[in-house]
């Protein structure tokens, strides 16, 4: 297994005895670009997974190790600043969040890698900011509540990936609980968990292979445009903090002061939010069908109004809407690239995996990888 190789190499490099911990990945049944919007969303932690092996080394040092790339950064404690090397600002922003704290952080080794594919739209991000906090919290007896390690993640995110990202991805990663989703209001940050039942559906994620560099720039823009919206609103409707407060009628009384792409912007994150609520509702009453309607008026809204699709996602949406079993799909996190995610026939899943194989190649000449997600708890040490 691969833990055991990374704790194996930590010894090795490290020649001491590491804390195991891992922290996963996660899907988003629906609810894209609604948490920053203090909305809506329906995630769930994914048995794509990062790895750790941690341990304090008695120096003024950290030292960083990444098993995939083989690649080693080091620093000491109180020089800790935003690095050339991406991997090591989601470690080491974790550690200027304690830091801020006021927490004086040892220096410590730590050795990781993981299943969660980069770029693909699974937060291998959010896992390796809760996963290193997780286990800094438990080498330091920090005492930090699972809500502080979702929300020092998040600004971990903002500070050193400079992805000013909701709290959707990190609190997945932390709350999550296996063979549920769980609907996250982000404005209360009230939770509730919905069983998800793998008797008659699954999860498939089909990987686009695209990863757009474009991504990070373009989602702060989002970010922007919804504020903008929120900023002209507010001139009329004072009660309006964020677009959680907005509704249709007011967005089209304002449609031409908004701007057409504001508009846009706007009025899908306006119906987005109400699909995660009847996403929520239809689910409970296990009306699968109902819910992958939803899933592609999601993707539409996403490619047409939200901007943030691209051809390589709508043609596996395409395709997915004439494979066997499907219930309905869409592009899901941030969007640029990454994967859809799928809701499949527990019983045919082969023959979908096949057809969308099949039709990628066809359609584009590129190979798809795909992955079954199984819903797993949340960050942990390593039982
Ligand atoms: C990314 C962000 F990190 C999340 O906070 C969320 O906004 C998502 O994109 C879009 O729903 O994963």
């Amino acid at each position: 297994m691969l833990i055991h190789d990374i704790a194996a190499a930590f010894r090795q490099r490290f020649q001491s005895e590491p804390l195991l911990v891992r922290a996963p990945g996660r899907i988003n049944l629906i609810g894209e670009h609604t948490d920053y919007n203090a909305g809506f969303v329906l995630p769930a932690a994914i048995d794509k997974e990062m790895y750790f092996a941690v341990a304090l080394n008695q120096t003024d040092t950290i030292r960083l190790y990444a098993h995939d790339l083989q690649e080693a950064v080091e620093v000491r404690v109180e020089e800790v600043a935003p690095s050339q090397t991406q991997w090591a600002n989601y470690l080491l922003g974790v550690v200027a969040q304690l830091q801020k704290r006021g927490l004086a952080v040892p220096g410590f080794d730590c050795a990781f890698g993981g299943t969660v594919p980069s770029g693909a739209g699974l937060s291998s991000s959010a896992a390796l900011e809760c996963g290193m906090l997780f286990a800094l919290n438990q080498l330091l007896s920090a005492q930090l509540q699972p809500m502080e390690i979702a929300k020092m993640g998040q600004a971990a995110e903002h500070e050193y990936a400079k992805v000013m990202c909701g709290l959707m991805d990190q609190f997945a990663s932390v709350f999550g609980r296996a063979g549920q989703v769980v609907r996250l209001d982000c404005r209360s940050l009230d939770y509730e968990y919905y069983p998800f039942d793998t008797a008659s559906c699954r999860i498939v994620l089909c990987n686009s292979g695209v990863k757009h560099a474009l991504a990070s720039s373009e989602y702060n823009t989002r970010r922007q445009e919804c504020e903008q919206g929120v900023a002209v609103l507010q001139q009329h409707y004072p009660e309006i903090k964020t677009l959680r407060d907005a509704t249709l009628p007011q967005l089209d009384a304002h449609r031409n002061e908004l701007g057409e792409v504001v508009y846009k912007r706007c009025s899908y994150v306006v119906e987005e939010n109400q699909r995660v609520e009847e996403t929520g509702r239809v689910l409970q009453q296990g009306d699968l069908a109902a819910v992958g309607q939803l899933l592609y008026a999601s993707h539409a809204g996403l490619r047409d109004k939200y901007e943030v699709s691209c051809p390589e996602l709508d043609v596996l949406v395409e395709l997915a809407q004439s494979a066997p079993g499907i219930y309905g799909g869409r592009m899901m996190g941030g969007g640029f690239g990454g994967c859809t995610i799928n809701l499949v026939d527990t019983q045919q899943v082969a023959s979908f995996v096949e057809h969308m194989k099949a039709g990628y190649l066809q359609r584009l000449g590129l190979k798809l990888d795909t992955y079954e997600a199984t819903i797993v708890d949340g960050v942990g040490l390593v039982q």
